[in-house]
């Protein structure tokens, strides 16, 4: 019944509040059910995500109540959208463990998103103060370091996830990883629902795809890699899997988001440890990040993610299978790769961060993106980004090798008409056929996938 809330009375909200350089800073999209005033639904959030339950406790008297209510600070309607309402929050740095995704996490999204009096609730954006974000490593090797140990510079990285999915045998999975890096390509991945099945035990799968690794360096000259998933369901085998990875000289390893915010902690100690790359699939999110009335949004996850100190992050490619605008987009990739955010609406950046020196994170542009799109990608992602064509390699008509022919050859073009300085957006098209007519699978790969847009 939200007749009995009395979060306002209770002080958990005070629009004269001024937030503390130390507050961590919260903003919620809240939908209040028919007839609940917003002011009160606001506080409420506030009191749910703090300290309150749902009536007053003797035990209250015995706390700095003052200090451990969050306040909502700051209420005002969502622009077009009747009936909903932006919600800022300030709790105190107190309220947090030092370091602790899991803990941060407990108390802004524990319990309040089921709330009764509330319609739906979405957490929109975080500012995390210096001195929380100081209690993280952050990622474990970071955008600069990553280039100086691949040694490659000037360019986005080009990677393809082996398809199909599911399936392969470790023996025919090296021989995609070998021809993909062969053609041209930085980076093969597995795919996020690879682990150890009945088809291909992981041991397996490390030993044929380091072996493909090996030899397509000693092939090209160039350093390759290959993201081994050692996602699994324990830490215990986790670590056993990271540890064969290094044992048998990868620069990387993956993991999975949905292997919970404590087991990719564990994992980026391991990794800054071990002198390891963590790549960090974002498997799950859309469950929870998709709809705009209710959930968490992704830039909060990929913020959690560079505090908890992953090295790349999926980040969505605006133009390919999966859904993200491209202004949203833009603030992920600036949460990822900038040392400082400013506010900026436009890009639903809904507060000023600094990163106070964490290291930075390589956005993945990866899910239905093909050569014929370069000039888009390029343009709109920029240049630090790790462009991953699965199907758009391994679906090329001519081959794999040849499929990755095509997108090294597509980048490179496009790379050196945008360092000459020519406005690659307007003509892409024009500079991807002329850098086909000297090179046949890039022509077949603009041919078959000529028709391809997702929008
Ligand atoms: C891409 C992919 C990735 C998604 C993840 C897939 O394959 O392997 O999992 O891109 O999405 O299974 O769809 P293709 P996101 O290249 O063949 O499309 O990066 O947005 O999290
Ligand atoms: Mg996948």
């Amino acid at each position: 019944d939200a007749g009995v809330m009395k979060y306002k009375e209770m002080g958990y909200f005070d629009l004269d509040y001024e937030p503390k350089p130390t507050d961590v800073l919260a903003c919620f999209r809240v939908t209040p059910q028919d007839g609940v005033d917003p002011e009160e639904a606001a506080a409420a959030v506030a009191g749910e995500s703090s300290t309150a339950t749902w009536t007053v406790v003797w035990t209250d008297r015995l706390t700095a109540a003052d200090k451990y209510r969050a306040k909502c600070y700051r209420i005002d309607p969502v622009p077009g959208a009747p009936g909903s309402w932006f919600a800022y929050i300030a709790y105190d740095l107190d309220l947090f463990e030092p370091g602790s995704i899991v803990n941060l996490s407990a108390s802004i999204i524990g319990n309040v998103f089921g709330f009764k009096p509330l319609k739906a609730l979405r957490l929109e954006d975080m500012r995390l103060p210096t001195a929380y974000v100081k209690t993280f490593d952050g990622p474990a090797t970071g955008i600069v370091v990553e280039r100086e140990r691949l040694d490659k510079f000037g360019r986005p990285l080009l990677g393809a996830t082996v398809k199909p999915k599911l399936g392969l045998s470790g023996r025919n999975y090296g021989r995609v990883v070998y021809e993909a890096l062969k053609g041209g390509l930085d980076f093969t991945k597995d795919d996020e629902n690879i682990n150890s099945q009945p088809f291909m035990h992981w041991r397996d799968r490390f030993l044929y795809c380091m072996e493909a690794v090996n030899r397509a360096q000693a092939m090209t000259g160039e350093v390759k890699g290959t993201y081994l998933n050692v996602s699994a369901g324990t830490m215990e085998d986790m670590y056993e899997r990271a540890e064969f990875a290094r044992q048998l000289g990868s620069t990387i390893i993956m993991i999975d988001l949905v292997i919970g915010y404590t087991a990719i902690q564990s994992m980026s100690k391991w990794a800054r440890r071990n002198d390891m790359i963590l790549h960090l699939h974002r498997a799950g999110h859309s469950t929870y990040t998709r709809q705009k009335t209710h959930g968490v949004s992704f830039r909060v996850i990929a913020k959690w993610m560079r505090l908890a100190g992953v090295d790349h992050i999926h980040a969505g490619t605006v133009v390919g299978k999966l859904e993200g605008d491209p202004a949203t987009t833009r603030g992920y990739y600036d949460i990822c790769r900038e040392p400082h955010n400013p506010l900026c609406l436009e890009h639903g950046l809904f507060f000023e961060q600094d990163w106070a020196s964490l290291r930075r994170m390589m956005p993945v542009a990866s899910g239905g993106i093909h050569a014929g799109q370069m000039h888009q990608l390029l343009t709109l992602l920029g240049e630090d980004v790790v462009l991953q064509f699965g199907g758009g390699t391994i679906g090329h008509p001519m081959g794999i090798a040849a499929g990755a022919i095509a997108n090294r050859v597509a980048l490179e073009a496009m790379v050196l008409a945008r360092n000459e300085g020519r406005d690659i957006m307007a003509e892409g098209p024009e500079i991807l056929q002329a850098a086909a007519r000297h090179c046949t699978p890039l022509a077949q790969a603009l041919e078959v996938w000529k028709d391809v847009t997702f929008n």
